[in-house]
């Protein structure tokens, strides 16, 4: 059953490399207290932070249905990749997935902002924007392309995971075969500083690594770790380099056959699950990054004039890239975020 083609027309959406949504054809409307079984895809380590979230995700709902709507959590990529588990969300192929926001740039360009260097100091300031009303209206973004973000979960602060050398300072980064995601803004910071980014899905990261297709990654520590890709790249580097969050979501045609009580069920859930996740994340990040230490890796923390070098290194690139995309956006994500060298360079 083909709905209604969404805001896109067809060639607008090819011709910005986007995903037409037109309608999920394998849309299901859920007749008032019918049963059914959500399944929700991630590419995470099962057992990490996030999957333990999803796993609340999954109890809260079931129980608060009276297992009425069940919820098949398939970490470490078991559906395929982040884009894949996208657009088979928004085909309503699966129902839920929670991919990295760098990978919803595809499919709203106004996330494209998340996907710039070093906008937050810290994991605090970003949930308070996250969770601002400018947070809800990008989020709300979304809707054009068939899928509803529940919330703002957290992959983390993504740093430098180097093969066989230690990097700390940006121009040290020439010539580096990096692997990054397909993410269109990365991949332009990164060669921006003279590095080679080689982006790929992340089910394809480890074999590169062993195969020394690439030369370094870049996640946070507990992926890096729980993905086993610190076997073959352990010289780390705190870079901090880019906050990560792993947006929640559901087909917009499968939630909007749900009663408004199941609706709120699965929203309230998705926000404890989110709580689990920010509660969780600091603690078993510092824990990790000890077992690399243990286990014969380096982790390198960047001395204050270091960290300066690579927030200097970005400058040229707000400067060039700040036009490309909503630039008011930007700003206002900017400016929530209490970032004034970033926000002088793009005035
Ligand atoms: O969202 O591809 C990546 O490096 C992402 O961090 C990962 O897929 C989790």
């Amino acid at each position: 059953m083909i709905r209604k083609t969404s805001l896109f027309a067809a060639g607008t959406v090819a011709a910005l490399g986007l995903t037409a949504w037109t309608g999920g054809e394998n849309s299901h409307v859920l007749a008032q207290g019918d049963s059914h079984t959500i399944k929700f895809g991630n590419v995470i380590s099962a057992g990490d932070t996030q999957n333990q979230g999803y796993d609340l995700f999954a109890e809260l709902v079931s129980e608060r249905t009276n297992g009425r709507i069940t919820v098949e959590v398939y970490p470490d990529s078991q559906l395929g990749g982040e884009r894949e588990m996208v657009e088979a969300t928004q085909f309503g192929d699966i129902e839920m997935t929670a991919p990295s926001v760098g990978v919803l740039a595809n499919f709203d360009k106004s996330l494209e902002v998340f996907d710039f260097p070093f906008i937050f100091e810290d994991a605090k300031t970003a949930h308070e924007v996250l969770d601002s009303e400018l947070g809800d209206k990008m989020l709300a973004g979304l809707e054009d392309s068939g899928l509803i973000g529940l919330g703002w979960g957290e992959n983390g602060f993504r740093n430098l995971a180097m093969v066989d050398r230690t990097v700390t300072t940006p121009d040290e980064m020439e010539g580096v075969k990096l692997r990054t995601m397909q993410v269109p803004k990365h991949i332009a910071y990164w060669e921006s500083i003279g590095a080679a980014p080689t982006p790929m899905p992340f089910p394809e990261v480890f074999t590169s690594l062993q195969q020394g297709v690439v030369d370094g990654v870049e996640n946070p520590y507990e992926l890096l770790y729980s993905a086993r890709l610190t076997e073959p790249a352990n010289h780390l580097t705190e870079t901090r380099h880019i906050y990560d969050p792993e947006v929640i979501l559901i087909s917009k045609d499968f939630f909007n056959s749900l009663s408004a009580e199941d609706q709120q069920i699965i929203r309230d859930a998705a926000d404890e699950a989110i709580a689990k996740i920010r509660s969780l994340k600091q603690e078993v990040s510092d824990e990790i990054r000890a077992k690399i230490e243990q286990e014969g890796g380096t982790v390198t923390e960047l001395s204050d004039e270091e960290r300066q070098q690579w927030i200097d290194s970005a400058i040229a690139f707000y400067k060039e890239h700040a036009s490309t995309v909503d630039t008011a956006q930007l700003k206002a994500v900017l400016e929530a975020a209490g970032n004034t060298t970033f926000l002088k360079a793009i005035e």
